[in-house]
């Protein structure tokens, strides 16, 4: 049997973890043959440490033959020892007349103090994902704690993006799912971002020439997938979880199965016209497990891509800027 891997995952005890953590110990995110062992991480704080308890006695009553131990902590050094994916869900969420300033800056103290254990005391072959929001900027500080690691090893999530434009896609044209290929996003995890259309294909034809409907795919199709996260808290009442949680899954399972093409928020290093220093969602194709090299061929060279990506850039530039402080 093979070794268990170690998967660190913080707010273990919140939504996303509650649908999470049972996909990866039943074998969905590494594989059926594979053994993990969860380090769930929760803050100090009774009935977050409470709840964690009562998700852990659940994980066990589900008796997964992958499953070979748990540990429960709200000790970042514990929680993080010898990882080997650390799953950054946690995060402080925007409260009430909060400025998006003070959101980054109080994240970008969470997500310091997590990039440098996590350096410090993670696997050699230590990888991570943030899906915490303001996701892509918490990457990049993690990233900038990390003196190790290197600025590869972070990514954040942009896949529910992804999964939320492809089905869109399907949908308007009339076609399964899986007619739906090569639709990638770009840039930011927020509404700034581009689900680029303009190399997406549908039954191996141009998808803009099927849907054939310029106004939509710019128009609705772009603020639909933008806005699908406040669509859904308007309508469920809480923010997505389920479909996030399955996000990360694929995210994950896709980084570790080489050949796989999928979009991942990564250091941009100029590619596609994004800042060299910002985390931007772009395609990448899976190399070897855990490791991939960004796709830098697809066209996006028309005024309405490049006016997207712009847009998402600037975005990501300036929230760069309100917390030059905290990083490196
Ligand atoms: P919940 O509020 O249900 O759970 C968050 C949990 O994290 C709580 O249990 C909290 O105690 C814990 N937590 C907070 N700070 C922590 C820390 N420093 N260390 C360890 N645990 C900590 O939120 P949930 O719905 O699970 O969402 C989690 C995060 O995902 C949010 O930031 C949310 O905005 C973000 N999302 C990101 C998405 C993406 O595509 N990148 C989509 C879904 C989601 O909105």
């Amino acid at each position: 049997m093979k070794a268990p891997i170690r998967v660190a995952v913080t707010g273990a005890a919140g939504q996303i973890g509650y649908s999470l953590l049972f996909r990866i110990a039943s074998g969905h995110m590494f594989g059926p043959d594979q053994p993990v062992i969860l380090q769930l991480i929760e803050i100090p704080v009774e009935k977050a440490m409470k709840a964690l308890e009562g998700v852990a006695m659940e994980l066990d009553d589900c008796a997964f033959p992958l499953l070979k131990d748990m540990v429960l902590t709200d000790n970042g050094e514990t929680g993080f020892k010898d990882a080997n994916w650390s799953l950054l869900v946690g995060a402080r969420p925007r409260g009430p007349g909060m400025e998006r300033a003070d959101l980054l800056k109080g994240n970008g103290v969470i997500f310091t103090a997590q990039g440098e254990i996590i350096d410090r005391v993670a696997a050699e072959d230590a990888r991570v994902a943030v899906v915490g929001n303001p996701a892509n900027t918490n990457v990049m500080i993690a990233a900038s704690k990390a003196k190790r690691l290197t600025a590869d090893r972070f990514t954040a999530m942009v896949r529910l993006d992804q999964n939320r434009a492809q089905a869109q896609l399907a949908k308007k044209a009339g076609v399964d799912l899986t007619a739906v290929k090569d639709i990638f996003i770009y840039g930011n995890h927020s509404p700034s971002m581009y689900p680029a259309f303009a190399h997406a294909t549908i039954d191996g034809k141009p998808a803009a020439e099927v849907i054939n409907d310029q106004a939509y795919l710019e128009g609705d199709f772009c603020s639909t997938v933008g806005k699908r996260g406040a669509a859904i808290i308007a309508a469920r009442g809480l923010s997505s979880a389920a479909s996030a949680a399955n996000a990360l899954v694929d995210h994950v399972h896709d980084l570790m199965t080489p050949g796989a093409i999928h979009s991942v928020a990564v250091k941009s290093e100029g590619r596609y016209g994004f800042d060299p220093d910002v985390w931007a969602g772009m395609p990448v194709r899976t190399t070897t497990p855990g490791a991939y090299e960004v796709i830098t061929d697809y066209d996006l060279s028309d005024a309405f891509s490049q006016q997207k990506l712009a847009a998402t850039n600037q975005e990501l530039v300036d929230e760069r800027a309100m917390v030059a402080d905290m990083l490196g």
